[in-house]
């Protein structure tokens, strides 16, 4: 089959998903052609079978907000008749999805019947996409698409609950390559990140108001009270000065490293003790699994489709949003006592493997097919 995969092309999530998505369904035969504002983060076109395009949107005086949509619809356009492209899956309701329904219009008048099938990813739902400023659009696009799947149920519940959908909405959840953790984990190496009598937790975000960057300083703070121990914070985003100025404030800037973006996140997370995510609320949290995939328990916010990933008592916890003493009790339980930090990250590995990318991706397949129907 020849795919054409659109998607956002930063770190975030979507654009993981999409492109580790891509780089599989290559393996097995199949032609993916990206398509994008910029090369996605984890996107390697030596691969073979991989293709990207960029969408250029060239900048005209003229235009107080440059045309992407008209851009991008006219280069899907280009790229389906040019390269005979099978389906398209776009990956987040906005734009991609309003695009390729103008594409897909477009080349009906080629006689070029293309499926769509459209994957919600979180955001494009709760965040911005339920704003009346785009809601017709998003609910049109969501509609018209062939095909419509949600990463957790809990986003299929809140897509229905906020828009008028008539189309069904099939889970596919976030996965990770079991493998790949499975080799890198023998070549983990902590050295260098903490003291060997410190226990390292770490977070990994856009640090973007939803993740509550805030609190996680805050549950460090009460952590570092009862445990020795080093906060590694990775990513980069609106909320990152105030966090670090928050860490200054506390004193405890010296146990806090805000590392930025890095291409060093597996080492920290299989190097981790312990990882925080208290978001107001994720789809699914992605960040959750990778960190279980390295052996990492989780501490999350019990909103959202992290209760779907992360399993309490087991493969961490799941507390309120914004409990911060909660959580802080449950990490020094945790990190004080070294049996049962062990038996949480054997459950958080097993519970990884059940979104093993090898489980997962065959359930898109079966999604194009029936795109074809
Ligand atoms: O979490 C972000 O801010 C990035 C965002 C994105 O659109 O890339 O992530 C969303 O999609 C991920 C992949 O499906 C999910 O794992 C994240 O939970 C989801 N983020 C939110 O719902 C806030």
């Amino acid at each position: 089959m020849r795919i054409g995969i659109i998607c956002y092309p930063t770190f975030g999530g979507s654009g993981v998903v999409a492109t580790e998505l891509g780089i599989e369904l290559s393996k097995t035969g199949n032609t993916v052609h990206f398509l994008a504002y910029k090369m996605p983060v984890r996107l390697d076109i030596s691969l073979e079978n991989i293709h990207f395009h960029e969408v250029h949107v060239p900048d005209y005086p003229l235009f107080h907000y440059q045309p992407y949509e008209l851009a991008l619809s006219s280069a899907l356009v280009d790229m389906v008749k040019l390269h005979k492209i099978d389906l398209l899956h776009v990956h987040y309701a906005i734009p991609h999805a309003y695009a390729a329904y103008m594409a897909k219009q477009m080349l009906a008048e080629s006689n070029i019947d293309i499926p769509i099938v459209t994957t919600l990813h979180g955001s494009d739902i709760t965040l911005v996409g339920s704003h009346p400023f785009y809601k017709p659009a998003v609910t049109f696009s969501i509609n018209n698409s062939d095909l419509v799947s949600s990463v957790s149920e809990s986003l299929k519940v809140d897509t229905l609950n906020l828009f008028n959908i008539r189309k069904e909405i099939k889970v596919v959840p976030n996965f990770i390559d079991i493998n790949k953790y499975e080799k890198l984990q023998t070549t983990c190496s902590r050295d260098n990140l903490a003291q060997p009598t410190e226990r390292i937790v770490s977070h990994v975000s856009n640090f973007r108001p939803v993740k509550r960057v805030h609190d996680v300083i805050d549950v460090f703070a009460k952590i570092q009270k009862k445990v020795s121990s080093r906060l590694i914070m990775v990513g980069d985003g609106p909320d990152r000065k105030s966090a670090e100025q928050m860490a200054k404030d506390l004193g405890i800037g010296d146990l806090v490293d805000f590392v930025g973006k890095s291409n060093d996140v597996y080492r920290i997370l299989c190097s981790s003790d312990l990882f925080l995510l208290p978001s107001q609320k994720e789809s699914f949290g992605l960040a959750a699994l990778e960190a279980m995939a390295a052996k990492t328990p989780v501490i999350a916010s019990s909103q959202g489709g992290l209760p779907e990933v992360v399993v309490h008592h087991s493969s961490g916890f799941l507390v309120p949003v914004g409990e911060t003493d909660k959580m802080a009790s449950y990490a020094i339980e945790l990190l004080s006592n070294d049996d049962k930090l062990h038996q949480f990250k054997v459950a958080a590995f097993t519970r990884a493997k059940e979104f093993d990318i090898k489980k997962i991706v065959p359930k898109y397949i079966e999604l194009y097919k029936q795109a074809f129907d």
